[in-house]
C-alpha cells in the first residue's frame, strides 16, 4: 500500500495574519501531503499587530504528542517554526528524537525576526537554544537576521554576498545539513542562497517585486517542507517557493492587502501540485 506522506507542523497558532499553521496546513494539503499539527502557542493575531491574545502551549505539548506517539504516529517530514518559550525548545527536541525515523526530513525555520529586529518574544537564552535546535536541521531556512543571530554576525541591511557564504557555511559547519539563507533584498532583487550537504552552492535571484510581508518566511518554508518530502530538489524546491511567493506578492499588492496581513496566497493553491 502507498501511505500518504505525512509532515508534523510544529508551529503556533495566529488565528489573524497569515503566518504559522495557518499558512502550513493549506500548503502543504494542497501538496497531496497529510499536515499533522502541533501547535506551540494560540494567538488571536501574530506578534507585529500592537496587541494580540497569547496562550503559551508550552505545558501542553508533551502530553499532546504523547497521544501521537501512542498512535504509533510516524511522519516523513518534521517541519518546526515559531517557538514561544525556552522550554519549548527542549520539549522540541524531545519531539524530534522521539518521532525522527529512519526517512524524516527535519526543516527548521528558525523563526526569531526580520529586518534586523527580533521578534517580540525572542529573549537572549531563547536564542541560545534555538542555536542548538538548528544544528539538527536536514533544512535550515533562516532569512538574513535570522543567520546574522545565529552566527554572531552583525546585521546589515544590504549585506554582500561574501557575508552571506560565510554565514551559511557557519551554520553548515555547526551541523544543519543543508541551509538556505532566504530573502536576501539588494533592493531590487531577492536571492535565496542554497548551501548542501554535497558541497553545492548555488545562488537563485528573481526581481523584488513588492514589500517585505508578515508571514512570508512562513509561505516559504512550507513550500520547502512539503517538496523535500514529496522527494523534489532543493533547487527546484528553493525555484518553486520562490515563484510561489512572489506571485502571492502581486496578488496582495494588486488587492491592496495591509502588509501586517500576510501574502494573500489562497488563490494560489491550486497551483501547489
Ligand atoms: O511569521 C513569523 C511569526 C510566526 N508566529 C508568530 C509571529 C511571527 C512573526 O511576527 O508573531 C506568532
Amino acid at each position: 500500500m502507498d501511505r500518504q506522506k505525512r509532515i508534523a507542523v510544529v508551529n503556533d497558532f495566529s488565528g489573524f495574519g497569515r503566518c504559522s499553521l495557518t499558512v502550513s496546513i493549506p500548503i502543504i494539503s494542497a501538496s497531496g501531503i497529510q499536515c499533522c499539527a502541533l501547535p506551540t502557542a494560540v494567538l488571536s493575531n501574530h506578534t507585529g499587530y500592537e496587541d494580540y491574545f497569547f496562550d503559551d502551549y508550552t505545558d501542553k505539548i508533551k502530553p499532546y504528542y504523547m497521544k501521537w506517539e501512542k498512535l504509533g504516529l510516524g511522519f516523513d517530514g518534521i517541519y518546526t517554526g515559531f517557538l514561544g518559550s525556552e522550554r519549548q525548545v527542549d520539549i522540541i527536541a524531545d519531539f524530534l528524537r522521539r518521532f525522527t525515523g529512519e526517512k524524516t526530513v527535519r526543516i527548521i525555520d528558525p523563526v526569531m525576526g526580520d529586518n534586523g529586529r527580533t521578534y517580540a518574544t525572542l529573549t537572549g537564552s531563547l536564542c541560545r537554544r534555538l542555536r542548538h535546535l538548528a544544528e539538527k536541521a536536514d533544512i535550515l531556512t533562516p532569512n538574513v537576521t535570522e543567520a546574522c543571530i545565529l552566527t554572531g554576525t552583525p546585521y546589515c541591511d544590504a549585506p554582500d554576498s561574501a557575508v552571506i557564504t560565510e554565514m551559511g557555511r557557519r551554520l553548515r559547519r555547526a551541523g544543519s545539513r543543508n541551509v538556505i539563507i532566504t530573502g536576501v533584498n539588494d533592493g531590487n532583487t531577492i536571492s535565496n542562497y542554497i548551501f548542501q550537504e554535497n558541497g553545492k552552492f548555488s545562488v537563485q535571484t528573481s526581481p523584488a517585486l513588492g514589500s517585505a510581508r508578515a508571514g512570508t518566511g512562513d509561505v516559504f518554508a512550507s513550500v520547502i517542507a512539503a517538496d523535500a518530502v514529496n522527494g523534489l530538489s532543493l533547487e527546484e524546491s528553493v525555484s518553486r517557493a520562490a515563484g510561489f511567493v512572489s506571485k502571492a506578492i502581486e496578488i496582495s499588492e494588486k488587492r491592496g492587502i495591509p502588509e501586517q496581513d500576510g501574502l494573500c496566497f489562497e488563490d494560489l493553491l491550486g497551483i501547489m501540485i
